[in-house]
Parts: structure tokens; sequence; C-alpha cells
């Protein structure tokens, strides 16, 4: 299996002035194919585990049959992608609310000001590059928690629902050092919610 960049549902402008159309651009057409380019060479040098979804290699990441080294590409490059992936089909110019998740993020959060109150939190104290993740445990429970780098939360058996991106190359143009004001700024452009 080969992966590709996929398309974004809006253009590199629609996001603005919350993230601006640079910073859209070089964060999907450089970096993200970037991991792409590192997954697809880490498949084509093994393709005993090629056809599988890439999804399903990170979860079952420690028994894959490659090698440690390669093993540690697929944690960097395939959640790289997965990350990626996910981050641009939550975010949209227009909200289009979905209504059960969100019924269930204010049944364990209390309200959804509660849980944006935590998701902040938790962004915004996050050292160095990573996500903030609303993930769904192998229970059905929701939960907020950050990862390093591009580690998914599906190495740790959780399906990623919303994530947020805080590495620098995310915001670094527009708010510089300002974490703060990008993660609260993000929920204007954060769809589904
Ligand atoms: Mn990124």
């Amino acid at each position: 299996m080969k992966y590709t960049l996929p398309q974004l549902d809006y253009p590199y402008d629609a996001l603005e002035p919350y993230i601006d159309r640079q910073t859209m651009e070089i964060h999907h057409t450089k970096h993200h194919q970037a991991y792409i380019n590192k997954l697809n060479e880490v498949l084509e040098r093994n393709p005993e585990i090629a056809e599988r979804p890439v999804e399903d290699l990170l979860r079952n990441l420690s028994s894959l049959p490659i090698s440690e080294e390669d093993k540690t590409l697929i944690r960097n490059h395939g959640g790289g992608h997965v990350n990626h992936s996910l981050f641009w089909k939550i975010m949209g110019p227009k909200k289009q609310v979905d209504e059960a998740l969100k019924r269930q993020i204010e049944e364990q959060f209390g309200s959804i000001e509660k849980f944006k109150e935590i998701f902040e939190k938790t962004a915004i104290s996050h050292f160095g590059s990573g996500w903030a993740w609303l993930a769904k445990s192998p229970e059905g429970k929701l939960e907020v928690f950050s990862l390093p780098n591009q580690d998914s939360p599906y190495l740790k058996g959780y399906e990623p629902i919303i994530g947020l991106d805080v590495w620098e190359h995310a915001y670094y143009l527009k708010y510089q050092n300002r974490r703060a004001e990008y993660v609260k700024n993000w929920w204007n452009v954060l769809k589904v919610l």
C-alpha cells in the first residue's frame, strides 16, 4: 500500500484568521507529505506488513516482524500520517457538530466547557512537541491526555477522536511562542464541536 497526501475539504486560507494560509499550506504539503514519504519507504522494504492498515500497525507495533529501527519509523511517520489526516478532517470553516460526540462529552465531563478547560490545560502544559488528545479507551470511555512527538493513541489501544497538534510548526508563523493563544483560538476551527 502506498499512501498519498489526502486532499483538504477546504482551501488553505479557509481557517483564517485563526490558522493562517501559509501555515496550513506548509503544514499540509511539506510536513504531512514528509511523514507519508518516510512511511512509504518503510513499507516498501517490509512487504510483509505493507498491506495492513497503518492504524493496525500502530496498534500492534511491538509484535511486528520488522527491525526495531523500522518500528520507530512507523511510530513516528505512520503516526504522523494518521494524526494529520484526522487533524484536517475535524477542522473546517463551518461548524458541523457531531451531536453524539457532544452528548458523550457532556455525560462524561459534565459540560463542553469543562471538557475544553481540561483539554486546553493539557495542550498548553504539554512540554515540547506533541499532541493533545481526546481518545476513546478500549472500554469505550473518553479520556483527555497528551502524547509526545507523533505518538498516536492507537499505540496504547485507544481510538483518537479529537487531536490538537502543538508542534511549533502548527502555529509558529502566526503565534510565535504564544501556544495558549493558538489553543484557545483553535476551538473556532474545530468543526465537530
Ligand atoms: Mn503537524
